[in-house]
């Protein structure tokens, strides 16, 4: 395929943040007097569910948790608080890129590529993480990010990349969604693009096979990634000359 855009999902494809986002809700938890811990094995369960906020309301029906009626009535605040947590230690530098990531995004931009972000978390958190990777070049990289509420349907409907492609004025044939996880895949395959699914740690269980390609990260030139399924591209690593190896993505249905 040619293809003309770039659009990467952010938590666990850029970096592994859900575990920072794991760590945010649960102090934000104990902030609120509520006495419940979300450890990994259960917080991976609990990420089949795309969102915040949809996560703690999908928590309180599910495992009926003590003082979920009232965590439920404050739930906008309980997020905002998690919000607030994660943020800030993504400011202060705690999240790393994950392999290949920043090289691929300014390559890209270098070669005329234009890039988006298509994500189900809150904005602040996008702007917060890009900006830690990219500085101030950050918005002059990506031209659109779209995040959060601005759709109604979070992942895995494929609303999201809708929107991406239509505010960069693209067909979705000639956008590669860059993902980590099922829901994000399927999100992606949904509106119709090639998708280079990169497993993060928490979905390294999920299915990944509607993706075109399936690579433990993106790989970099001394440290090559491990080829899962897939169309092959590139030789170890992702480069901007590799994506012309992935097949032209077949048309989806509506849904
Ligand atoms: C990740 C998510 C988010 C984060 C938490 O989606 O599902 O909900 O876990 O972020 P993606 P918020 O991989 O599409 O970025 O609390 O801000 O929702
Ligand atoms: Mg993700």
């Amino acid at each position: 395929m040619q293809p003309e855009a770039l659009i990467f999902d952010v938590d666990g494809t850029l970096a592994e943040t859900e575990e920072w986002h794991r760590r945010a809700f649960n102090e934000t938890f104990q902030a609120f007097a509520l006495d419940w811990n979300w450890n990994a094995d259960l917080y991976r369960i609990l990420l089949k569910v795309a969102g915040g906020k949809e996560r703690i309301r999908h928590y309180v029906e599910a495992y009926a948790p003590p003082g979920g009626a009232t965590a439920l009535a404050k739930l906008s605040a309980l997020h905002a608080d998690k919000t607030e947590r994660y943020a800030k230690s993504v400011v202060k530098g705690e999240v790393s890129a994950r392999p290949g990531v920043k090289r691929l995004v300014r390559q890209a931009h270098e070669k005329g590529l234009r890039l988006g972000v298509a994500t189900t978390t809150t904005l602040c958190n996008v702007e917060a993480l890009l900006k830690a990777f990219f500085g101030s070049d950050a918005r002059h990289l990506f031209s659109v990010v779209a995040a959060g509420d601005v759709v109604p349907r979070k992942k895995p409907a494929p609303d999201i990349y809708r929107h991406a492609c239509e505010r960069l004025g693209l067909p979705p044939s000639v956008c590669v969604a860059v993902e980590d996880s099922e829901n994000g895949v399927l999100s992606a395959r949904g509106a119709g693009l090639a998708v280079i699914a990169t497993p993060s740690f928490y979905a390294s269980h999920d299915d990944f096979s509607a993706a075109t390609t399936v690579l433990s990260d993106l790989g970099e030139p001394d440290a090559p990634y491990r080829f899962i399924s897939g169309a092959r591209i590139g030789r170890g690593y992702v480069d901007v000359a590799s994506l012309h190896d992935l097949p032209r993505p077949i048309a989806v249905g509506k849904e």
